[in-house]
């Protein structure tokens, strides 16, 4: 049975632009969540996930304060110029790898199959936690009926926010950047973790990243990423996704998501670094978590710095 065919209420809610999908979804992913943990990094909580799926309440919309009118490119619609992103499970097991199956429906209703590469990819996807831990970067496969399967890493029990990021390669849409997302619920015992303080600079496997620059929200920004070791400038990235180094970035409280765009591909093939230069365009003012991804030695290291948007 395609993807296409189920989920008709969802399509129902979120056939509006703008603040009334943003609330629509707002409401229906908090009517799917753990209802007491919506401001995430606030405070250290146990909550229970998954125990009350279909009982909504007005306070479950914390989340999304402050946002009415945005129609940003934030991912936090599931549909967006008439492209719809359509899953069926509203839960997920806790603890196991997983796969997620997934389509993007077009404005014609049809499911999608046509996508253009970025950065090496026709599809990036990521998974982070309402408490910003627990991020996965992914890029699923597609089988021909355009039905895309993340294989997803073991989930901690919370609520989940899944993101599509992706380029229509024809159709109204095409060449145009969208990100489609939805929440999930992981059942179970749920521990959040407080936000660590901004800081602009974190570690990773050894690798101190340091971002620089003084982001303001709703502007377009260079930021630098400079990584180092053992206090010694690192010269030996390797590409990695057609740069060398990849960085997402979502926001306190209401899981905002951006991508952050190199400004340089990878053209000096395994001796990148050390310092990256990013096209930063954040969409609120707040603290954002930011996952910069680097690749040496054939092997990835993600480092997450919370970086703070005036
Ligand atoms: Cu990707």
């Amino acid at each position: 049975m395609p993807l296409s065919s189920r989920s008709t209420v969802r399509r129902r809610t979120l056939t509006t632009t703008g603040a009334t999908a943003v609330l629509a979804l707002a409401l229906s992913a908090c009517g799917s969540s753990a209802g007491d943990h919506s401001m995430p990094g606030m405070d250290h909580g146990v909550t229970t996930a998954g125990s009350s799926p279909s009982n909504p309440t007005p306070s479950t919309a914390g989340g999304m304060e402050g946002m009415p009118g945005m129609n940003a490119d934030d991912g936090l619609a599931a549909e967006k110029n008439g492209y719809r992103l359509e899953a069926e499970p509203a839960a997920l097991p806790a603890d196991r790898p997983t796969p997620f199956r997934f389509t993007v429906v077009g404005p014609d209703g049809k499911p999608v199959t046509d996508f253009a590469v970025e950065q090496t990819k026709t599809m990036h996807f990521y998974a982070v936690r309402s408490d910003l831990t627990g991020y996965q970067h992914l890029h699923p496969t597609m089988a021909a009926d355009g039905t895309w399967t993340a294989d997803l890493a073991a989930l901690q029990p919370g609520s989940w926010r899944l993101y599509a990021s992706f380029t229509p390669a024809g159709g109204p849409g095409k060449g145009s950047d969208l990100v489609l997302s939805r929440t999930v619920t992981v059942p179970g015992q749920v521990v959040d973790t407080p936000l660590p303080a901004a800081s602009g600079s974190a570690t990773a496997d050894g690798y101190t990243v340091t971002i620089q620059g003084d982001p303001m929200a709703g502007m377009a920004h260079p930021l630098t990423a400079t990584i180092t070791r053992d206090g010694r400038p690192v010269t030996d990235l390797q590409p990695y996704l057609g740069t060398y180094a990849h960085i997402s970035a979502f926001h306190e409280g209401d899981q905002a998501f951006a991508h952050l765009h190199p400004e340089t591909r990878a053209a000096g093939g395994d001796h990148g670094g050390p310092a990256l230069t990013f096209h930063a365009e954040l969409s609120r003012p707040g603290n954002w978590r930011t996952f910069i991804q680097f690749q040496t030695a054939g092997q990835l290291h993600t480092a997450a710095v919370t970086l703070h948007v005036g």
